[in-house]
């Protein structure tokens, strides 16, 4: 699976789910997109879901299928549950 994190770095809610990420010991696991340091990040974003909101987590799993989840609430829920414990 690889994950990475669309953010930026004076957002928030971005740095409420860096918070977590750290928190949980997996900032080796997890790449950072800056979306502002990076234009075609920002363009993948938009190109995926049609808007550039942050943060989003792309999540690709072992047979190559991408998920964009959005919402920092959803993306701090779903890495606890993964990585938590
Ligand atoms: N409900 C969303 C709010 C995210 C949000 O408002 N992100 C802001 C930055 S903190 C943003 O990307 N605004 C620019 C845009 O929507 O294009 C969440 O919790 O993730």
């Amino acid at each position: 699976m690889q994950l990475a994190l669309y953010k930026y770095d004076t957002c928030g809610y971005c740095r409420w789910v860096m918070q977590t990420i750290s928190e949980l010991g997996v900032t080796d696991t997890i790449e950072l997109r800056d979306v502002l340091r990076e234009p075609r990040f920002r363009e993948e974003l938009f190109e995926a879901r049609g808007r550039g909101t942050v943060p989003v987590l792309r999540i690709e799993d072992e047979s190559g299928e991408v998920q964009w989840m959005g919402e920092s609430r959803d993306i701090v829920a779903w890495l606890k549950e993964r990585f938590a414990g």
